[in-house]
């Protein structure tokens, strides 16, 4: 099976549908009053965190999503249907992040979490909301809301609260399998773990859940062995694991592997350097191991690391060690889960900008510029008024006053330009 761990995906939730201007039509009934309906609410897009899934290969092959439009209002005061919302399923652990900002604007951390990402397009008003006492036949309707397609990046990082890491074969895989019902695949080779495995661990009615990732080597930080993309996995747990082959089966050095998955962890990110570490002698069952464990204590433990001696082999040696990483989750924070930004586009009081083109000449763009030119219509005098305050409450009449604004200035909105006047 294929893994992937980061992509990037279009989003789009469904534009708002337009409302309707039309007038009550009856036999006899000589002018009938404003009838149009509204538009409706265009879809969201949700993000779903979905336990049944871990990898986010399907985003390989689809990468465009949009929510359904709303209908457009129809006369005699039919309402246009609402958007369905379009629910994306990630598999737990998925950041979600704008790909313009950086901003993440989704953390898929529990399961079953919903996050809304993006908001459907508003519906437009139909003529018949926009009757009062002293204009009864309002003759314009509102445009809905016409959303913008955003790239987001998703990139997943496992949760779990211990890490397993360590050199290729020196055993992570097989301590997983002893100590949860996991069943990753083991073997003598090198590079035998591709993706990462998880396992529920419990000793005396406490649960912690284990991640192994693929073996790490030097260089790993730079993109080595199976490279970076599976640091990033060990970023949220809660502490690591670092399992070292104490039999030296392999002709390394068990301390001086210590030493170079260290370097890579603190070249990666200073999250994964700080990451509380207990260290588990595995292959105790083999000679030379007595040995090189002694070795190991005498270095590590002056400096207040915990050394364990297993053999997972034998199945041997873990109580001691699973009663250690009990003790220690007691005392560590949670799963680091990240902030969520909300993803505006363009805040009714912020977001747009004015400047000076040329003598007499003002441009303002961004925010919600271009959303209020969709939804105002210039023939009617009623939509232009409302325009107008729109204006000054969004603060634009002010900034064109501080920039220097007279009466008799052009200023040019989106495709108009019309003329200042205090
Ligand atoms: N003698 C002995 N062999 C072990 C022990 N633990 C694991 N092995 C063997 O070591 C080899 C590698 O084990 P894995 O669990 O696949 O190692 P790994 O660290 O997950 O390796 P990668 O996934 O490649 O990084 C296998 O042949 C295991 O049977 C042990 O305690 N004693
Ligand atoms: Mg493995």
């Amino acid at each position: 099976m294929q893994f992937i761990d980061k992509t990037s995906i279009y989003i789009k939730a469904g534009n708002g549908g337009n409302g309707c201007a039309a007038f009550h039509r009856e036999k006899y009934v000589n002018k009938g009053g404003p009838s149009g309906g509204d538009g409706g609410k265009g879809g969201s897009i949700i993000f779903v965190a979905d336990p049944q899934d871990n990898t986010l290969l399907a985003f390989k092959k689809t990468v465009h999503f949009r929510a359904e439009n709303g209908e457009n209002g129809r006369p005699e005061l039919q309402h246009g249907k609402d958007g369905k919302d379009l629910y994306i399923r990630v598999p737990v652990g998925t950041i979600v992040r704008d790909i313009e900002t950086g901003g993440i604007l989704a953390d898929m951390s529990e399961p079953g979490k919903e996050k809304t990402v993006l908001r459907g397009g508003r519906g437009g008003k139909g003529n018949a909301r926009f009757a009062t006492p002293t204009h009864q036949s309002p003759r314009f309707a509102q445009n809905g809301v016409k959303t913008e397609e955003r790239r987001v990046e998703l990139e997943l990082k496992t949760i779990a609260d211990v890490g397993i890491i360590g050199f290729p074969s020196v055993g992570k895989s097989t301590i997983l399998s002893v100590l949860t019902s996991a069943k990753p695949k083991i073997a003598a080779y090198h590079f035998t773990t591709l993706t990462p495995n998880l396992g529920v661990a419990e000793r005396h009615g406490h649960a912690f859940v284990l991640a192994d990732i693929p073996g790490l080597i030097e260089g790993a930080a730079e993109g080595a062995g199976l490279g970076h993309d599976f640091l990033r996995h060990i970023e949220r747990t809660r502490m690591l694991v670092h399992v070292l082959d104490a039999s030296g089966c392999e002709m390394r050095d068990p301390l001086e592997d210590y030493q170079k998955i260290n370097a890579e962890l603190a070249g990666f990110s200073e999250t994964l350097a700080a990451l509380p570490q207990i260290v588990c002698c595995n292959k105790m069952d083999l000679p030379d191991a007595e040995e090189n464990l002694i070795r190991i204590r005498k270095a590590l433990e002056p400096e207040g690391i915990s050394v364990f001696g297993v053999s997972a082999a034998t199945v041997s040696g873990f109580d001691e060690m699973l009663d250690c990483i009990i003790a220690k989750l007691d005392t560590l924070p949670p799963v680091r889960v990240y902030d969520e930004a909300e993803l505006e586009i363009g805040t009714a009081e912020t977001g747009f900008t004015v400047r000076k083109e040329e003598t007499g000449i003002y441009v303002v763009e961004g925010g919600d510029v271009d959303r209020l030119l969709d939804t105002t219509d210039p023939e009617d005098e009623t939509s232009m008024r409302r325009f107008q305050q729109l204006l000054i409450k969004t603060g634009i009449i002010a900034a064109l006053r501080e920039m220097g604004a007279k009466d008799g200035d052009t200023i040019v909105l989106g495709e108009w330009d019309f003329e200042f006047t205090e």
